[in-house]
C-alpha cells in the first residue's frame, strides 16, 4: 500500500546505548500489529537486531526500518545503533527523518552520547522529543531524569505522558493530551495497556501538565498566542494546530514516559507521532549543490520525481538493497530513472517498503517516504536519482571522520583481490568505514569510528569471507623537511662503451613554510642545462623528495632551485639529468639540516568530571597540549587538546580503560611539526627496521 505526502511520518529513535531503543521498537512494532509478539533484545530475535553480528553481540549496530499505520498514517521508524563507533547509521537516519526521538534511560539521566545527538540535532534544526524508559526500575526516577533533560539541554520538556507510580508500583502512563489513563496489563508484555480513566491522585499533576502543554500550543502562532492571553486557554481543535506548528518549528520539546518492556506507553504516543509529528514537507536539512553552492530544498508531491540514497546494505538472501528518500514528485516500480550522480540511466524494478529484513513490495513511493530498491545496478549511498527531468543534486551526508585504524593484509596473495573487494562493500555498506591503501608504507589501512566496529569488519573478513589476515598497529606517516638553505652539485657520468652518460647539476634547496609542499624554479642562465633535459632534472629531484633522506619519508615544504650545469651534445639525456638532480638533492638535503615532521591531530575527547584529571594526565604523558576544556552541563566535560598521532593510534582502546567505556573522542589532522632527540631517533630506528624485515620478505 502506497501512502501520499500528507500520510508519512519519519521518526528516528536514537540515544545513547542501552537505553532501550530496541526494545521500543520491537514494541511499538507490536502495538501496531505488525509482529504477533514482541521478543527481547536477549533472545537474539528482535525486528530490530537482526543481522548476524546484532545476534551475537546483544547490541544494535545497524539502523533498522520498520513501519507501523496509526490513524491513517503510515510512521516509518528507524532503529538506530547507541554505540559512537556506529554514528554514521544514526546520523544517516536523522537526515531520512523528520523527528527524532532521543531514549533516555530514567536510572541514568541523559548520557554522553546522548548529548553528542542532540547536538548533531540541533545543527540540522530537527523537531526532537524525549523518552523516559526503564521507570519500572526501582532505581528509575522520573522527576530526577526530567531535571537532567533540562540542566543538559537546556531546555523545559513538555511531558505529553506521565508515569503513574515508579519501580514495583509502575501503573502506567496519563496521556496529557487526551487526558486518558493507559494501564499496564500483567506483565508478561504479551497484551497491551489498555486506556481507562485518570485515577484521582493523578489529576494534579495532569492540570499542571495540561497548562504547560497548552502554552506549548499558544507558541504556534501569534494569533493562538493572543487568543490564549486572552482566554487563558485554548480549545481542542486549537491546541492541535498549536502543537503542530510548534513542534514543526521545534519551539518545544515533548516528553514521553513508558516502560516499553511491559507495552507501557505506547499507544499514546504512536497517537502523537501520528496526529501531531512532524510531517515530510517540514523537513528543513535537504540540501542541493555542486561546486561548493548550497541550497536548503523542501519535500514536494507536485515536481518531478527525485529521491535520495540513504544507505546501502547487502543482505545474504535480497542481496544489495538501496534505501531510498523520496523528496520529489513519486518513485514508481518498473520505471526509467537517471542516476544523477553517476550521470546513468537506472532501471527500477522491484521497489519495496520493510519491517526489519522483511520486504513488502509496493507499487509506488510518494515524496516523503522511505522505501527499497533492490539489486540496482548503479545506486551508491549518497546518489541523486532522478527521472531525468531536472538536474538537482543532493548534497553527501557529513560524518565524522574515523577515529581508530588498524593496518591489514590478507596471509595469503591469492586472497588480496578477495579482500578488496569485501573492503569496498563494507565501506559502501557504512560511510563512516574507510580503507585505504598506503603506498608510502605499503600496508591497507581500514579505520573506523572505535575499534568495536573495526573489530567486527575484521571478525567479519575471517568468518564470513574465510580470509586469514594479519593485522598491525597502522605505520604514521611521517615526513621530512629542511631547516636551513643549501646548496650541492653533482656530476653524472658513465662511459660504458658506445654512448656515454653524462650531465651536471647545481641545486639549491630552502625552507617553505609549513603546508607548501614543494616548489620547483628553473634559474638557468645561458643554456648550462637545455630546456628539453629540465623535465628530466624535475624528475630527478621529485625522486629524490619522494624517497627522503633520513628515515624513508618523504621530502616536503622545500623549495628547489636548479641554478647551474653542463650538458655534452653527444653523451646527454634526460635520465643522466635525472640521476644528476637526484644525486645532487639528496646532497644538498644533508647539508640543509633536515629534520624528521609527525602528524598532529586536533583531539576532542567528552568525559564524565570524574574522569576529567585522568584523561588530562594521560593526554600529557601522550605529548598533548591541552587546548581547551569546558563543562558540557551535567558533569560532561569537553576537552580539546592538539595531540601527535603517534600516540592516538591506539587512544580508543586507552579511552575505554580510563572511562569505564563512557568516554568518547574525535580527531582531525591538523599540521605536521618538527620532531627531535630520542622521539626522531626512535622512528629513524624502527623505519630501518621494518625496512630490512621487507627485503627479507
Ligand atoms: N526494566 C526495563 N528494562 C528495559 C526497558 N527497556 C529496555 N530494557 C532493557 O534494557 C536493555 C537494553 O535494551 P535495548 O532495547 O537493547 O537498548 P538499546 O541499546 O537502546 O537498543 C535490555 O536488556 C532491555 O530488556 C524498560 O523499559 N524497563
Ligand atoms: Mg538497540
Amino acid at each position: 500500500m502506497s501512502y501520499t505526502t500528507d500520510l508519512i511520518k519519519n521518526v528516528s529513535i536514537a540515544g545513547h546505548g542501552g537505553t532501550g531503543k530496541t526494545t521500543l521498537f520491537e514494541r511499538l512494532l507490536f502495538a501496531g500489529g505488525v509482529i504477533p509478539k514482541a521478543e527481547t533484545v536477549e533472545s537474539g530475535k528482535t525486528v530490530g537486531d537482526s543481522s548476524p553480528e546484532e545476534v551475537e553481540r546483544k547490541i544494535s549496530i545497524h539502523t533498522a526500518l520498520a513501519h507501523v499505520e496509526r490513524n491513517g498514517k503510515k510512521i516509518n521508524l528507524f532503529d538506530t545503533p547507541g554505540s559512537s563507533d556506529f554514528i554514521g547509521d544514526v546520523i544517516l537516519s536523522f537526515r531520512a527523518s523528520e523527528f527524532a526521538i532521543l531514549t533516555v534511560d530514567g536510572r541514568a539521566g541523559v548520557q554522553i552520547e546522548t548529548i553528542k545527538l542532540w547536538r548533531n540535532l540541533e545543527g540540522r534544526e530537527k523537531p526532537r522529543g524525549i523518552f523516559i524508559t526503564k521507570l519500572d526500575d526501582e532505581r528509575g526516577d522520573y522527576q530526577n531524569t526530567l531535571d537532567d533533560i533540562r540542566e543538559k539541554f537546556k531546555i523545559t520538556p513538555v511531558p505529553i505522558t506521565i508515569p503513574m507510580g515508579n519501580g514495583a508500583a509502575y501503573q502506567g502512563v496519563i496521556n496529557v493530551l487526551n487526558e486518558k489513563a493507559y494501564f499496564v496489563q500483567g506483565d508478561a508484555g504479551g497484551t497491551l495497556e489498555k486506556e481507562g480513566a485518570v485515577p484521582a491522585e493523578y489529576a494534579d499533576a495532569l492540570a499542571a501538565a495540561r497548562e504547560r502543554l497548552i502554552e506549548a500550543a499558544a507558541e504556534g502562532d501569534d494569533s493562538l498566542m493572543e487568543k490564549y492571553i486572552d482566554k487563558g486557554s485554548l480549545d481542542a481543535e486549537e491546541m492541535h494546530r498549536g502543537l503542530i506548528e510548534a513542534l514543526a518549528e521545534h519551539k518545544f520539546v515533548p516528553a514521553f514516559a513508558g516502560v516499553a518492556l511491559k507495552n507501557s506507553g505506547l499507544i499514546p504516543f504512536l497517537d502523537f507521532i501520528a496526529d501531531i509529528g512532524p510531517n515530510p514537507k517540514t523537513a528543513r536539512d535537504i540540501s542541493v549543490g555542486e561546486d561548493g553552492t548550497k541550497t536548503d530544498i523542501s519535500i514536494d508531491p507536485d515536481k518531478p520525481m527525485a529521491a535520495l540514497v540513504i544507505k546501502t546494505s547487502y543482505d545474504q538472501f535480497s542481496g544489495k538493497l538501496s534505501w531510498i528518500k523520496v523528496i520529489r514528485g513519486k518513485l514508481t516500480a518498473d520505471t526509467e530513472a537517471q542516476n544523477v550522480s553517476e550521470n546513468k540511466k537506472e532501471r527500477i524494478g522491484k521497489i519495496y517498503t520493510c519491517q526489519g529484513k522483511k520486504l513488502e513490495e509496493v507499487r509506488e513511493f510518494y515524496a516523503g517516504d522511505v522505501g527499497i530498491i533492490s539489486k540496482s545496478a548503479t545506486l551508491k549511498t549518497n546518489d541523486t536519482l532522478s527521472d531525468g527531468s531536472g538536474s538537482i543534486s543532493f548534497i553527501h551526508l557529513r560524518l565524522p571522520e574515523p577515529v581508530h585504524s588498524v593496518a591489514v593484509n590478507a596471509a595469503a596473495k591469492k586472497d588480496d583481490d578477495k579482500l578488496g573487494e569485501f573492503l569496498v562493500r563494507a565501506a559502501e555498506e557504512d560511510k563512516t568505514f574507510r580503507y585505504q591503501y598506503n603506498t608510502e608504507t605499503k600496508e591497507t589501512v581500514i579505520s573506523g569510528m572505535g575499534e568495536l566496529q573495526v573489530n567486527i569488519i575484521l571478525d567479519k573478513i575471517k568468518q564470513n569471507q574465510k580470509i586469514e589476515v594479519e593485522t598491525h598497529v597502522p605505520h604514521v606517516a611521517y615526513r621530512e623537511t629542511i631547516t636551513k638553505k643549501a646548496g650541492a652539485e653533482y656530476t653524472h657520468k658513465k662511459q660504458t662503451g658506445g654512448h656515454g652518460q653524462y650531465g651536471k647539476v647545481l641545486l639549491e634547496i630552502a625552507p617553505l613554510p609549513r603546508g607548501e609542499n614543494y616548489q620547483f624554479i628553473n634559474a638557468i642562465f645561458g643554456g648550462a642545462i637545455p630546456k628539453n633535459y629540465i623535465p628530466g632534472v624535475e624528475k630527478g629531484v621529485l625522486e629524490g623528495m619522494a624517497a627522503g633522506t633520513m628515515a624513508g619519508y618523504p621530502v616536503v615544504d622545500v623549495e628547489v632551485k636548479v641554478v647551474d650545469g653542463k650538458y655534452h651534445p653527444v653523451d646527454s639525456s634526460e635520465l643522466a639529468f635525472k640521476l644528476a638532480a637526484r644525486n645532487a638533492f639528496r646532497e644538498a638535503m644533508r647539508q640543509a639540516a633536515p629534520t624528521l615532521l609527525e602528524p598532529i591531530m586536533n583531539l576532542t575527547v567528552f568525559v564524565e568530571d570524574k574522569y576529567l584529571g585522568d584523561v588530562m594526565s594521560d593526554l600529557s604523558g601522550k605529548r598533548g597540549k591541552i587546548q581547551g576544556q569546558s563543562s558540557v552541563g551535567g558533569g560532561i566535560e569537553e576537552i580539546k587538546a592538539q595531540v601527535p598521532q603517534a600516540e592516538l593510534l591506539r587512544y580508543s582502546i586507552d579511552l575505554r580503560s580510563i572511562t569505564s567505556g563512557t568516554g568518547s573522542f574525535s580527531v582531525e589532522f591538523d599540521h605536521y611539526a618538527p620532531i627531535s632527540g630520542k622521539i626522531s631517533e626512535d622512528v629513524i630506528k624502527a623505519a630501518q627496521a621494518f625496512r630490512v624485515q621487507e627485503s627479507e620478505e
